[in-house]
């Protein structure tokens, strides 16, 4: 009874942790496109092929459900595939929506029309990638009026992460910070857009101060699943959980065990 989780490399590792957590009778399907990661410096259509591909893997594998763990991913890929049409009684979803749920306060599924909301500037850090898509301003549109949105493209910080060079990461999102606070001086949220940002949540915070609310994916999107699979149970999907890579599983077992600090071991996709 797996769920699939999907993400260009590591980083969707921090959302299975947090689903982990919240749903200990699950079993999660975790697939690692190593091959081609990263993503975020890739064209929208190379992202798109890509994400297809290794959904329909998990798909065919028995998973009824897919979670896009990868911001780059569901921003490139997402309503496109949607749009382009599901197989009968599979789903594909997204970590953008339950962030900007939070961020408007809205229930799950929610689909009245946008309205006025609490907080009107909003931070966004993210791949590039996942920047020039424009696909957080687009979700958000639909369900707020009135926020105005300063995206920071964040070059460098996943590679430093995937590197194990925390203070080289510290460095850089410091450094992307304060570009942010040039355009935007005053940001009354920011939404850590990416993966492997959870990671540096403290450094972020610190960086941006104690008034500014920092939205971190991994427990609003496994709350968000938890919701979701508690309707549709018929999602839990077949087969068994694990972990797979299109990258050398034994080059990417270290590097996730090395990232999560707990054992893993990848098979080849
Ligand atoms: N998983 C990607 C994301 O959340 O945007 C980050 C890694 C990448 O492919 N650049």
């Amino acid at each position: 009874m797996a769920v699939g989780i999907f993400d260009s490399g590591l980083g969707g590792l921090t959302v299975l942790n947090a689903a982990q957590k919240h749903l200990p009778d699950v079993d999660f399907l975790y697939f690692a496109d190593s091959a081609h990661a990263p993503y975020g410096v890739r064209d929208a259509e190379d992202i798109y092929d890509l994400t297809r591909t290794a959904v329909h893997d998990l798909w065919d594998r028995g998973c009824n459900l897919v979670i896009l763990a990868c911001n780059t991913a569901s921003a490139a890929a997402l309503r496109r595939m949607q749009e382009a049409g599901v197989p009968d009684g599979k789903r594909v979803l997204g970590v953008f929506v339950p962030l900007i749920e939070a961020l408007t306060e809205r229930q799950w599924g929610d689909n009245s029309p946008p309205r006025e909301v609490e907080v009107q500037h909003v931070a966004l850090f993210a791949t590039p990638a996942t920047v020039s898509s424009r696909a957080f301003q687009r979700e958000l549109a639909f369900r707020a009026i009135g926020v105005d949105v300063e995206a920071q493209a964040c070059g460098g910080v996943v590679d430093a992460i995937e590197d194990g060079d925390m203070i080289l990461a510290e460095a850089l999102v410091r450094s992307h910070v304060d570009a942010l606070k040039r355009k935007m001086p005053e940001p009354q949220a920011a939404i850590l857009g990416c993966t492997h940002y959870p990671l540096m949540a403290e450094t972020f915070q610190n960086a941006l101060g104690s008034n500014v609310k920092v939205y971190s994916q991994g427990d609003l999107v496994a709350e968000s699943l938890a919701d979701y699979l508690k309707r549709h149970p018929n999602m839990l999907g077949e087969g068994a959980g694990g972990f797979l890579t299109t990258g050398k599983p034994s080059t990417v077992s270290d590097r996730a065990t090395q990232f999560l600090r707990r054992q893993i071991t990848f098979e080849a996709a």
